[in-house]
């Protein structure tokens, strides 16, 4: 029935309501006080999270945002340079946070979120009277600005290596790797492997309400502790929500292909609107733009809005579309129809 599925929430894959089963879950969490460590499901789940990623030990924060930040912290001095890739999420959507909290300066490198090791060795400043010394290089695997990009295994591992030729440090903002690692048919350890520190979301594409974790070597994460505090993301009773977590990690890893099927459908459809330019879909993002004589995206918006479909503008001409748990196929058609009606009709 169609009212049951309106609206068709397309603006992110963060938008997901906590299932049944993960109520469930939270409902039933053996909880502790996390401060002194004692919380038993946080616990598992932070053990169960190194143990995926192949890392010593995790940190469950409150956000990717913290997790990213606690990061910079832990593997940079003030005043340190960090490369990081183009529109990365660290640079764009932490409110400046790099420079506020941790103290450095972001260098950008490459295109489209992704760089060679080329581009790392030429923009690592030396460790003089006049540069910034470079410190560290941020990978963010999927990429969310550049459409839900993966980075290429080669190219990766080739950065990685160059990085560390260079004595630098590395972390992989990692908030959609199950999408990466689903669509390149890779272990997350595997994509995880060359990192310090790694950042994991369980609220984006895996349904959880709240949640992300830091993952890396046993001395990084206690040193990320004292930083989660200072930032003011320490917490309580906090099983209830890592619950919700190991509920994501066990049930909705498997199902992400199902998203990239339904962003590749939605892509077949709305790349054969005249106007419509979409880059390549890898994953579960479509970023779309929009030529004249077509709308801009804010127009578009609105109008799909008024048919029960929501999705964000993500630039005058550009509109960015997520498929996530919450929209199965039906949903997904509804969509492709709403957009060949306001596109057809603009
Ligand atoms: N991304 C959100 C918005 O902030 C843009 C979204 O809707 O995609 N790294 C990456 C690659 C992300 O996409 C996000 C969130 C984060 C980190 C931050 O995670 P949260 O929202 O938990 O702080």
């Amino acid at each position: 029935m169609l009212w049951r599925m309106l609206p068709v929430d397309l603006r992110s894959d963060t938008v997901t309501r906590p299932s049944p089963g993960m109520r469930e879950a939270m409902a039933r969490a053996e909880v502790g006080d996390d401060w002194y460590g004692e919380d038993p499901t946080v616990n598992r789940l932070q053990e169960e999270a190194a143990a995926l990623l192949g890392k010593e030990a995790g940190l469950f924060v409150p956000s990717g945002t913290m997790a990213n930040q606690i990061a910079l912290r832990v593997l940079c001095r003030h005043g340190d340079d960090v490369l990081v890739g183009q529109e990365s999420h660290i640079q764009w959507y932490e409110n400046g946070a790099a420079g506020a909290l941790a103290g450095v300066q972001l260098s950008v490198i490459g295109r489209g979120g992704l760089f060679s090791a080329e581009e790392v060795a030429l923009a690592c400043k030396s460790d003089d009277q006049i540069c910034p010394p470079t410190r560290l290089v941020c990978v963010e695997n999927t990429h969310n600005r550049s459409g839900g990009r993966v980075w290429p295994r080669e190219q990766l591992f080739a950065v990685c290596d160059a990085a560390r030729r260079l004595g630098l440090a590395l972390h992989l903002d990692g908030a959609r790797l199950w999408n990466a690692a689903v669509a390149c048919g890779a272990s997350p350890a595997e994509l995880a492997a060359p990192f310090d520190t790694v950042a994991v979301s369980l609220s984006k594409g895996l349904g959880a309400p709240v949640g992300s974790l830091l993952l890396g070597q046993r001395d990084l994460i206690r040193s990320a502790r004292r930083y989660r505090q200072m930032y003011g993301g320490g917490m309580r009773q906090a099983g209830v929500l890592a619950a919700a977590g190991l509920y994501a990690l066990h049930h909705n890893r498997a199902r992400l292909v199902e998203d990239h099927d339904n962003a590749a459908f939605l892509a077949s459809r709305l790349a054969a609107h005249p106007g419509v330019d979409l880059q390549p879909v890898q994953t579960n993002i479509l970023m779309l733009d929009l030529r004249p004589p077509l709308p801009e995206a804010h127009v578009v918006v609105e109008a799909l809005k008024g048919r029960g479909v929501l999705v964000s503008a993500f630039g005058a001409r550009r509109i960015r579309v997520v498929t996530h748990l919450d929209v199965d196929r039906a949903a997904c058609a509804y969509a492709a129809a709403a957009f060949d009606a306001v596109l057809g009709g603009a």
